[in-house]
């Protein structure tokens, strides 16, 4: 919160000082401010597993690039619901795709999914051919070895942020990473 007073001031400052040009200024320091927040909660997020929501740990994040430039990439992770209540996966999303959604990989089909109910005391796994999280639109220039952010939506509200790490593709068992997966989309 501290964070958006901060910006709030900036745009004002920016109004007074540069009257003439106000309107170009002030989207300026805008979208300035917005970039200052994300890559803050970014560096936040590289620190470790994140804990904002409480007894629920998002960790083990990955990335993995498509084997053919333009198909869907393929996000993993865990979800480590140590709280007391059930909690309820609603939506996805990871910086710098236009679009992500949860699927579910069964036998040789897959279907999005609008849910991921978590338990108490259990740990939910998206992981290659089974539960995963198929990424449309990935800026071209997210390359292996780096991070982008994942964050989740749970139905209450409630968001959750952790970095994935940039794999290329074919690294591992990533039969549902890469080719196969952009075919049948
Ligand atoms: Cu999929």
């Amino acid at each position: 919160m501290a964070q958006s007073r901060h910006c709030t001031g900036k745009v004002r400052k920016t109004m007074k000082t540069a009257r003439l040009l106000a309107p170009f200024a002030v989207l300026l320091a805008v979208s300035a401010c917005n970039q200052e927040s994300k890559s803050g909660a970014a560096s936040d997020a590289a620190s470790g597993p994140v804990e904002a929501k409480p007894g629920v740990k998002l960790a083990d994040g990955r990335l993995v690039l498509p084997a053919v430039k333009g198909n869907p990439a393929a996000a993993y992770f865990t979800l480590d619901n140590s709280g007391k209540g059930t909690v309820s996966l609603a939506a996805v999303s990871v910086a710098g795709a236009q679009k992500a959604e949860m699927h579910q990989t069964t036998g040789d089909t897959m279907a999005s999914i609008d849910r991921a109910d978590v338990d108490p005391g259990t740990v939910l796994r998206f992981e290659p051919g089974k539960m995963h999280v198929m990424v449309f639109g990935l800026d071209s220039k997210v390359a292996a070895g780096s991070s982008v952010e994942l964050t989740l939506t749970f139905a209450d509200g409630d968001k959750l942020s952790a970095p994935l790490k940039v794999e290329a593709a074919g690294g591992g068992m990533d039969a549902m990473g890469s080719m196969d997966h952009g075919a049948k989309h």
